[in-house]
């Protein structure tokens, strides 16, 4: 019975990706924590995944996996591109969470939260991989069970560039050139009023964002502003307000051929085929829009 459910399930997912626009995005696999990225004028969307036999609420998450699209209706599939196998150090064979993969001078740079052991990098010469780790350790390792998670990486106009992170402190690091090392201390901020995880840091007309996942749980999506890249930040409230239909969230933004999107997850997915097991989640997306001072307008919740 559950081969036959698990078939129909499959068949949907393969139906929809290749019909219209459809949100859950992708309904092939469980992901979650999109990282969209803009290059070559393709969107490389890269994902946590949520192994099928996870167990429970808990997280099982082994690799990040890559789509891409071109129309943001029709996404490739391109299967994972690294994975926890990737650190030699890890210590542990689960924790592959919310990664962001960025560009630099022709080299793509993932950072990875290895779940408890701190915030991995791996580079590669290709945005479709093979991603390597440079150092053999992490980039930054606190020893606090989930402050090292989500790391979020922006260079800025002048070539610096910053990478937040953390739940439920913020912190951020400035990188050096190499992108895989950092100068002076970690910075902490700490809590941001409505801030709990997710941060996805951007530039964008001259000032500064910073989205992420809202108080657990349910978690909304929700930013703040600022002038400089290392704030202060001024919480301007949600882009996308909690509703009971979710539990996590996790934004990602990007422009992309005259539009603006926020990708973020749900659980609706999971709704059509069983109930009892909540941590397996499902990249949606939205467009949003900006006002004239560059404030965002709240879009609703996914679907
Ligand atoms: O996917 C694992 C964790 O759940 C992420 O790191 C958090 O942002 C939340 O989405």
């Amino acid at each position: 019975k559950n081969k036959s459910k698990k078939l129909a399930f499959m068949m949907l997912g393969l139906y929809a990706v290749g019909a219209n626009a459809q949100d859950p995005i992708i309904q092939t696999k469980y992901t979650a924590d999109p990282a969209p990225m803009v290059y070559n004028d393709t969107i490389f969307l890269y994902t946590s995944h949520d192994e099928d036999d996870a167990q429970g609420y808990d997280f099982k998450m082994l690799d990040w996996q890559l789509y891409t699209s071109t129309d943001m209706v029709n996404w490739t599939d391109h299967g994972p591109v690294a994975s926890l196998k990737d650190f030699v150090w890890r210590k542990r064979d689960n924790g592959a969470w919310a990664q962001q993969v960025v560009e630099r001078d022709g080299k793509f740079y993932m950072y990875c939260p290895l779940h408890g052991n701190g915030i991995g990098v791996l580079v590669s010469d290709s945005p479709y991989g093979p991603f390597k780790d440079p150092i053999g350790k992490p980039i930054v390792w606190q020893q606090e069970h989930w402050e090292d998670i989500d790391p979020t990486v922006w260079i800025d106009d002048d070539g610096q560039a910053y990478m937040y992170w953390g739940n439920p402190n913020l912190y951020y690091v400035k990188l050096n050139k190499d992108m895989v090392s950092y100068s002076g201390d970690i910075v902490k901020i700490g809590k941001l009023e409505h801030y709990q995880e997710g941060p996805w840091f951007y530039k964008r007309n001259g000032k500064y964002y910073l989205a992420y996942a809202s108080t657990c749980c349910p978690e909304g999506i929700g930013y703040a502003m600022s002038n400089s890249p290392t704030g202060p930040w001024e919480v301007k409230g949600y882009i996308m307000a909690p509703t009971d239909r979710t539990r996590g969230n996790h934004p990602g933004i990007i422009d992309y051929k005259g539009k603006s999107y926020v990708f973020g997850q749900n659980y609706d997915l999971l709704r059509l085929e069983m109930e009892e097991h909540h941590e397996r989640r499902s990249i949606s997306a939205a467009e949003m829009h900006y006002n004239v001072d560059g404030t965002i307008q709240e879009v609703p919740y996914f679907k």
